[in-house]
């Protein structure tokens, strides 16, 4: 069977890339992690990825985009150190929660990075982003296991997503004045607390918060 060529195009900045390199380390792959050429609107960028966004994998020279679909093609590529449940209603679970994470916690935030100079501030665009990112975190704090693995006994696909937002979720919040997100969701608590335990996620939360740093003009 002839190999394929893959490439990622992603970066630590973004939780949707974070995604598919966390599911990369973990499944020890070698496939080549890569900025965008030129940036994610770049035309060169937007000849590989029309939807001007990462990730995106490069498969013997046509594109995937869409973290969840290139997720699950990884999956299919790559049996071993399998991270879906064999369990159909496990596999399921699994899934709903990785749609969870994207569209009632992450896509719902994403409006509250043009909100953080807090001298422009629309109080009323924060209040309808906090809103909204509260009811999925509730529906997410229902769904999840308590640690370490977001479904099931082992860890999965659900993770791989979970962990980056959540990591969003602790680090962005507080700047709008919810100081503790995960306090009044006990189950979503002890997982936060749990996965950090396992391996490779540490140093995966370790890259993200260097480019956050970066990105926020923090000093380390
Ligand atoms: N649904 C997409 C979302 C990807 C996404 O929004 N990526 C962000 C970085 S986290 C991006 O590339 N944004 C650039 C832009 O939209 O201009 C996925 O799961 O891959």
């Amino acid at each position: 069977v002839k190999e394929l060529d893959l490439l990622l195009y992603g970066a630590s900045l973004s939780p949707f890339s974070m995604r598919n390199i966390i599911q990369i380390a973990v499944k020890d792959l070698a496939i080549p992690i890569a900025d965008p050429p030129g940036g994610v609107h770049s035309a060169e960028y937007l000849a590989i990825n029309p939807l001007g966004k990462i990730p995106a994998l490069v498969v013997d020279g046509a594109t995937l985009p869409e973290s969840e679909t290139i997720a699950e093609f990884l999956e299919d590529l790559f049996p071993a150190v399998p991270l879906r449940p064999t369990d159909a209603w496990q596999r399921a679970r699994c899934r709903l929660i990785s749609r969870v994470i994207d569209i009632y916690v992450m896509n719902p935030m994403l409006p509250i990075f043009a909100q953080l100079n807090p001298s422009t501030r629309d109080d009323a665009a924060v209040n309808k982003v906090l809103d909204d990112i509260g009811r999925g975190l509730d529906y997410l704090d229902q769904l999840i296991e308590p640690g370490p693995f977001a479904v099931s006994h082992a860890f999965t696909l659900a993770d791989c997503a979970t962990v980056p937002v959540l990591k969003y979720v602790e680090r962005f919040l507080p700047m709008f004045g919810c100081a503790q997100p995960f306090a009044a969701r006990p189950r979503l608590a002890a997982y936060w607390a749990a996965v950090q335990r396992q391996p490779q996620i540490p140093h995966a939360l370790a890259q993200m918060e260097a480019a956050l740093r970066a990105a926020l003009g923090e000093s380390a």
